[in-house]
């Protein structure tokens, strides 16, 4: 029985004539064919590159990209039935009612079919966008099924014939009449269909020296997954049956609403508040992509298909895909609903001027969690060659998207909160606005009443923060801030409590310099110090109100010493400039070295310093041992006690508004970004430190 091949060298018409097979199955293996086998070697060494894995999740990325292929056909609008069946043998297969992956020769006596599944990036779904929007499994094709898989049959329905290929191992060819495997390029006709009668049938038998020994398919999860596509391809069914044990299993899925009803599936029973939003429009954006290795510039035609609803609960759900393929990560498209989201409702908020924001002053603002409390969405671009971030291409990368969306959602937004576009009602919008401005003001009241407390908190029971080791004399004690719990220690320990009081000041106290006057106010370290001093903070300091007759700073003379005594000076340079003017803040000037010599001990307070006396005394060849002091946290309480708190003996400097001044530009040069300023700043001022006034 002769086999019926087709004659590559007649038109692709229905009345070709039919001839003779030619000795199919030669074995001769041309470059071409060699090229496949290494392109689909390639993914058989790392599967995990196409697939991410070859445990179940792997597996089930095969079946998927099959179903894609199918699911991208019907969403071009070809085809309203997609089969999907679990077969007991272990393999899969999906049948469409498409226009057939093209039967024609394409180079030599290889067929288009024959490319789509040899070769990767091939079947021209890719690069030249005649899909449109390829589903594909993130563009690896229908190759990498075939790669993955020992053995795969492929029917196509085109020109009123029935066209068949089969791969055993990735081998092209066809069964014999005598039903053997013979390689061979040439599609076999199996049979006559009606000419309207188009479609294509894959059928694969996973690999099982590729995928792990328990991977498996769950149908379940193959359900769920093909529930979620028919609502991107409305009116598009989708049949699942399962023929692995009796009694075969059949189902039909399919939304007619599409998006909609998506919405109203999330939602669940959540009470709606307003009605259903509906949004769509299209927007060309250009990409650089590599074409032949060059980078060119190609215009892509971007859909963007929204439909939203909030509801009367509180968390937020945004489902978004790129063509059919889901991005639970999210990325640029769900970007640009969100941002626009936000813009659109505080335009609205805005416009409604509402009383209760109106009383939040500069906190009115509805932030991205407001605007987006109690909301259920479907975001949708549908556009050719997607872009996905990192290796499990869940999140969608393609940055120009982002803009896209963020265009068509501000404007079909913004006529909804109007009234201007035609599903949107008055009650619906007010609603709407209802709900976000009270998660605005929630949100705003209940953050004010935790700052309360915890200012409330930070004070002890004398209405003093609760760190304050306060002194028993006042106005004319001294309030001494030490950096942090290290210092502060020591100076509770070495004080004299009648008369010196310490405040540890901990952390990143705010930037006075930078920050508005709420940041400042809400900043526990500032608020603590004010309490402290007492004169209260701002314009209406009063200097006769405050507790203590000097401030004075003990830092390190290190980095983060001056850090925090600049913070410091700048918060007393614009919350309490009378302290300054008056001249009650002083810094202590801690010694850098300590000389034991013999029975004495001598403190010096710069390098310089240093250097002379030790030249004095090895002049004199007097012997000495030197201990360098690196932060006020290394010296015990006597040394702490003598160089910073004695009055006898200390050494303080009275600071100047010019001192402070400098210390907010020193603050922002510490600070700033640009690194050799602050470089240079720490050098050129380090001696600075040096001089001071005897108290
Ligand atoms: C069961 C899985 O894979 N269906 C597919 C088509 C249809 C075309 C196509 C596919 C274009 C040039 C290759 C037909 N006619 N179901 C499927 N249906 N691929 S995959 O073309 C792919 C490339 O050669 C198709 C006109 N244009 C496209």
């Amino acid at each position: 029985m002769s086999m019926t091949t087709i004659d590559p060298t007649a038109d692709d018409g229905p009345n070709r004539p039919i001839v003779p097979a030619a000795a199919a199955g030669t074995g001769v293996y041309d470059a071409d064919a060699i090229e496949v086998l290494e392109g689909l070697e390639a993914v058989r060494k790392r599967p995990g590159m196409y697939i991410g894995g070859t445990g179940s999740g792997g597996l089930t990325h095969l079946l998927w990209e099959i179903i894609d292929n199918a699911v991208d056909e019907a969403a071009a609008g070809h085809g309203k039935l997609i089969e999907v069946s679990f077969h007991g043998d272990g393999s899969y297969e999906v049948a469409d009612q498409g226009r057939g992956i093209p039967v024609d020769i394409k180079e030599g006596d290889v067929t288009a079919l024959e490319v789509v599944f040899t070769e990767l990036h091939a079947g021209g779904k890719f690069g030249n966008g005649a899909y449109g929007a390829s589903g594909g499994l993130h563009g690896v094709g229908a190759s990498v099924v075939n790669a993955l898989s020992s053995r795969m049959e492929v029917e196509v329905d085109r020109n009123g014939r029935t066209h068949r290929l089969e791969f055993r191992d990735r081998e092209a060819g066809n069964t014999d009449a005598a039903g053997r495997f013979r390689r061979g390029h040439a599609l076999k006709i199996v049979g006559k269909v009606s000419p309207k009668r188009t479609g294509t049938r894959v059928r694969f038998w996973p690999d099982a020296d590729v995928f792990d020994a328990d991977a498996s398919i769950s149908y379940a999860e193959v359900r769920e997954r093909v529930k979620q596509t028919c609502f991107l391809v409305p009116k598009v069914k989708i049949s699942l049956t399962d023929r692995r044990r009796e009694p075969i299993t059949s189902e039909e899925l399919m939304s007619s609403g599409g998006l909609a009803d998506f919405v109203e599936q999330l939602r669940g029973d959540a009470e709606p508040v307003g009605g259903l939003i509906e949004l769509h429009g299209t927007e060309d954006f250009t990409e650089q992509v590599p074409v032949d290795g060059q980078l060119t510039e190609v215009v892509r035609h971007c859909e963007v298909d929204v439909a939203m609803r909030w509801c009367a609960s509180f968390d937020a759900r945004i489902v978004s895909f790129v063509n059919t393929i889901p991005t639970p990560d999210g990325g640029t498209h769900v970007a640009g609903f969100e941002r626009a989201l936000t813009t659109a409702v505080n335009g609205a908020l805005a416009d409604a001027d509402l009383r209760k924001l109106r009383r939040l002053r500069d906190d009115a603002r509805a932030q991205r969690d407001d605007a987006q409390e109690g909301l259920v969405a479907v975001v949708r671009v549908t556009f050719p060659e997607p872009q996905f971030r990192g290796q499990t291409k869940r999140e969608l990368g393609t940055p120009p998207v982002q803009r896209t969306v963020n265009n068509i959602v501000r404007d079909g937004l913004r006529d909804w909160f109007s009234g201007t576009s035609a599903s949107s009602k008055r009650t619906h919008v007010k609603a709407v606005l209802d709900k976000i401005s009270n998660a605005v003001v929630n949100r705003v009241t209940t953050r004010r009443a935790l700052d309360e407390r915890r200012k409330a908190a930070a004070l002890g029971s004398g209405g003093m923060p609760a760190k304050l080791a306060d002194c028993r004399l006042h106005p004319g004690g001294e309030l001494l801030i030490v950096e942090g719990d290290s210092a502060a220690g020591p100076a509770k320990r070495a004080r004299d409590s009648a008369w010196q009081a310490v405040l540890p000041l901990r952390g990143k106290v705010v930037n006075a310099g930078k920050g508005t006057a709420k940041a400042v106010l809400d900043n526990a370290e500032a608020t603590a110090l004010f309490t402290a001093v007492g004169g209260g903070s701002g314009p209406a300091f009063d200097l006769d109100q405050t507790r203590y007759s000097r401030v004075v700073l003990l830092a390190d003379a290190d980095v983060d010493g001056s850090h925090i005594r600049c913070l410091v000076l700048t918060l007393v340079y614009h919350y309490m400039r009378p302290l300054l003017d008056a001249g009650r803040v002083f810094a202590a000037q801690p010694p850098t070295h300590a000389f034991t010599i013999g029975q004495e001990k001598r403190f010096v307070y710069a390098e310089a310093e240093r250097d002379t006396l030790i030249a004095e005394l090895d002049a004199a060849g007097r012997r000495y041992r030197l201990t360098r002091f690196k932060g006020l946290g290394e010296m015990d309480d006597a040394e702490l006690f003598e160089t910073t708190l004695n009055p006898e003996t200390r050494v303080l400097r009275q600071i100047t508004v010019g001192d402070a001044r400098a210390a907010q530009e020193a603050f922002e040069v510490m600070m700033g970004a640009a690194v050799d300023p602050r470089r240079t700043f720490i050098v050129a001022h380090s001696s600075s430190y040096g001089h001071a006034l005897d108290i």
